[in-house]
């Protein structure tokens, strides 16, 4: 409650200096020049294609299940592609009666139920490294904020189960968290989804505990909150009170069926074992637009991100507009993993003053890339300098 009054407050400060912060955003100014005697001059807004009012950035707007905070991406930088937890987007906010000092996690298997306190799992949390997170309804082409990148601390799944009853032949992990009362106009009350074992071991999921290397917020899940590495946040439940081993025919949880175009399904499907993994294709966008004067003109540096997919990769590709080809991003540099963002960066010298869509692909076939084969990312840019 207090948390929240203080972040109202000094975003009001960040909104009423948000003027001079469009300008020059203090990360840039620290960044090496494109090309050596280049000065920043600032940056040129990035926009959606079709024009549509923008919500505020960085701000908790919105009740319950439809609350949303959008992250400002145009402030990641590569020494710092996390965002602060203050920063990171919020999809649905706590439910009002949460008591994390009452909490226990439920661990359910054939009929058996085993309860888990959370002294018990803060002594098994260890540091997960950095994961990203991505609502599947990412969809607001003026900010794309719904995604945000953490460090994050807890325990591994497996040692999770390990902790629980077992039951004979059973494939299947049931998560299931609290969820805000209320009515909503943007989703479905109830939040789990069921798993199967493999594909929960396989991604390295783990009970998030912490965030940032501190404790977990209200509004991201505390006291406890799943994380599935390369998966849709919507299968990251929040407020996870508890875990059962459910048989293979287990029919699919709502909030599957809710998201189950969202996380690009055939259709609804009614059993939980033919979802296909949630997964986040590999997926790239820009975040910045910067100008830089030269003595001899004005060059553009387009700083974007990349993130999801099913291995690393740094062909990527970008194109300024339909008529165009594409050409490779000049500075991708290879991620070590796809369970966060990476940063590149494409310096350009528009041809003329005029708007222009950019789009980014990925030049490896092997690589799925389903939302950029629908130009689901495409941002827009109107150049009026190029002297
Ligand atoms: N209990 C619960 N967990 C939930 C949700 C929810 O509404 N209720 N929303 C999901 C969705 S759709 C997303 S994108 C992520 C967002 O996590 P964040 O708010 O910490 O960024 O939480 C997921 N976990
Ligand atoms: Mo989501």
């Amino acid at each position: 409650m207090t948390t929240e009054r203080r972040v109202r407050r000094r975003d009001f400060l960040k909104l009423s200096c948000a003027g001079a912060a469009a300008l020059l955003p203090a990360r840039a100014a620290a960044l090496q020049p494109p090309v050596p005697g280049a000065r920043l001059l600032g940056t040129v807004p990035l926009e959606s294609s079709t024009p549509r009012p923008k919500p505020p950035l960085g701000l908790l707007l919105g009740e319950r299940l439809d609350a949303r905070l959008f992250a400002d991406l145009s402030t990641i930088a590569r020494e710092r592609p996390t965002m602060s937890t203050e920063q990171f987007f919020v999809r649905t906010a706590a439910p009002e009666l949460l008591d994390p000092d009452r909490w226990r996690l439920s661990l359910g298997a054939g009929g058996r139920d085993l309860a888990v306190d959370l002294a018990t799992l803060d002594a098994l949390t260890a540091d997960q490294g950095q994961c990203l997170l991505e609502c599947a309804g990412n969809t607001d082409p003026t900010n794309f904020g719904l995604l945000s990148t953490a460090e994050w601390q807890g325990v591994p799944i497996s040692t999770v189960l390990d902790l629980g009853p077992s039951a004979r032949g059973s494939q299947r992990v049931l998560v299931t968290g609290i969820d805000p009362l209320g009515p909503s106009r943007t989703s479905v009350p109830g939040a789990s989804w069921i798993f199967s074992r493999d594909d929960l071991v396989s991604a390295r999921a783990f009970l998030a505990t912490r965030m940032n290397d501190a404790s977990l917020p209200r509004h991201h899940g505390a006291p406890l909150r799943l994380i599935v590495p390369g998966w849709y946040g919507c299968a990251c439940i929040k407020w996870v009170s508890r875990i059962d081993l459910v048989d293979d025919g287990a029919t699919a949880t709502p909030q599957m069926n809710e998201f189950a175009a969202r996380t690009h399904q055939e259709g609804a499907p009614a059993l939980a074992r033919d979802y296909a993994p949630a997964v986040v294709d590999l997926a790239a966008m820009p975040v910045r637009v910067e100008k830089w004067r030269l003595p001899s003109g004005l060059v553009y540096r387009i700083v974007g991100i990349m993130w999801g997919g099913s291995k690393p990769t740094s062909a990527l590709q970008i194109r300024f507009h339909a008529g165009s080809g594409f050409v490779p991003v000049n500075d991708c540099p290879l991620p070590t993993t796809t369970r966060t963002l990476t940063v590149w960066t494409h310096v350009w010298r528009p041809p003329a003053a005029q708007r222009y869509d950019i789009v980014l692909r990925c030049g490896d076939p092997s690589i799925r890339t389903r939302r950029l084969d629908l130009y689901f990312y495409t941002r827009s840019v109107t150049i009026d300098d190029v002297a």
